[in-house]
C-alpha cells in the first residue's frame, strides 16, 4: 500500500497552496469582503478562530495606542543608536525589540499573570499588594517613569473607557484598578500602566467574550501571547524611528562622557 512519509511540521494557521490565501479556515478575499481588518486577522493568526468586533476594535485599539512613545524609550533608543551606525532597517527594528522585556513594554503577560493569580486566589487587593511585597517581587503591569496620578496617561485613559462600554466581564481589570489605588498611595507614579491595563483586560476579554473556554482562556495567559500586542505594536514606531533616522542622515551616535560617571577603582568606596 501507499505509505505516507510522516511530515516534519504541524501547521494550523494558514494555507498558501491553493488559488487563494487561506488565513484560519478564510480566504483572504472573505476577509476583505467583511472589513474585519487588522483585529480580524490577528483574531485568525494567533487564535484561529474569528473574534467579536468589540474584540476586534480592542485589538486595533492597543496597536494604534502602543505604535510609538516617543524617541526616549528604551526600545526607541536603541533602534535610533543602531540606525545611527548605519545598521539596516531589520538590525535597527531587532535591537529596538530586544529591548522588550518585563521592565520595558514587555509586561503584559507577567501583569496577567500575576492579577490573575491574585484575582482567582481570592485574595483582596490589599492581600496581594503585601503577598508581592512579602515575595519580594514588583507588580508587573504597576509603574510609570513619567506617568503618574499628577501626569495621567491618557492612553490608558481611552483604554479605560472603552472596556467599561464593551466589555462583558471586567473583573480583573477591576480588581487591577482597586490595586492601583493602594500603589499609588505609596507613590503617586504606581499607576495600573499600558502595559498592564492591556494585560489585564486581555484576561477578562479571553474569559468573557464567548470564543473561548475557560481552558482556553487560561492556556493563552499562561502561553504568554500578550506580549505580542505591544512588539507587534511598537514595531510600527522602530521603523519609523529607522527612518526618520535615514531621512535625518544623523551620524553615528556617541553618547556625552559628561552624561556619564566613570567610577575607578581609586575612587570606590566599599
Ligand atoms: N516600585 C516602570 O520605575 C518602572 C513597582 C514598585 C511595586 C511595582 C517600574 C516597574 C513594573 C514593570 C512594568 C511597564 C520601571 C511600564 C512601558 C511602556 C511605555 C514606557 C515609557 C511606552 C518605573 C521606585 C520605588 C521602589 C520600588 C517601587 C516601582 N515599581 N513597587 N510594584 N511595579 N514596573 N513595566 O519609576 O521603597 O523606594 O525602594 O518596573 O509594568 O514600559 O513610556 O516610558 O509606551 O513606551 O524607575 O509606557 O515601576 O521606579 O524602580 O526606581 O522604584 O517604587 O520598589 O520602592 P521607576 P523604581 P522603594 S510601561
Amino acid at each position: 500500500g501507499l505509505i505516507r512519509k510522516p511530515a516534519n511540521f504541524i501547521s494550523t494557521i494558514s494555507d498558501e497552496r491553493g488559488d487563494e490565501l487561506v488565513y484560519g479556515n478564510m480566504p483572504i478575499s472573505d476577509i476583505f469582503a467583511q472589513s474585519m481588518g487588522i483585529g480580524g486577522v490577528v483574531g485568525l493568526l494567533w487564535f484561529r478562530r474569528r473574534l467579536p468586533d468589540y474584540f476586534c476594535q480592542f485589538i486595533e485599539m492597543v496597536l494604534m495606542l502602543t505604535a510609538d512613545h516617543g524617541p526616549a524609550v528604551a526600545g526607541a533608543h536603541n533602534t535610533i543608536v543602531t540606525a545611527r551606525a548605519g545598521k539596516d532597517l531589520v538590525s535597527s527594528l531587532v535591537s529596538g525589540l530586544l529591548t522588550i522585556g518585563p521592565r520595558f513594554g514587555g509586561a503584559l503577560d507577567g501583569a496577567a499573570e500575576q492579577f490573575t493569580w491574585g484575582y482567582d486566589s481570592g485574595l483582596s487587593p490589599e492581600e496581594f499588594v503585601s503577598a508581592m511585597r512579602k515575595k519580594n517581587e514588583l507588580i508587573l503591569g504597576i509603574g510609570h517613569k513619567v506617568k503618574s496620578l499628577d501626569n495621567p496617561d491618557s492612553r490608558v485613559a481611552m483604554l479605560k473607557k472603552f472596556i467599561k462600554d464593551n466589555f462583558k466581564g471586567t473583573e480583573v481589570f477591576d480588581y487591577a484598578c482597586q490595586v492601583e489605588r493602594i500603589t499609588t498611595k505609596k507613590k503617586a507614579n504606581l499607576i495600573l500602566n499600558v502595559d498592564g491595563c492591556v494585560g489585564v483586560a486581555f484576561v477578562d476579554l479571553l474569559r468573557s467574550c464567548g470564543a473561548f473556554t475557560k481552558e482556553e482562556a487560561n492556556d493563552y495567559i499562561k502561553m504568554g501571547v500578550l506580549n505580542g500586542l505591544f512588539v507587534v505594536g511598537r514595531s510600527i514606531g522602530f521603523v519609523g524611528h529607522f527612518i526618520d533616522q535615514k531621512r535625518l542622515k544623523q551620524g553615528l551616535y556617541r553618547h556625552p562622557t559628561e552624561d556619564i560617571s566613570y567610577i575607578t577603582d581609586e575612587n570606590l568606596s566599599f
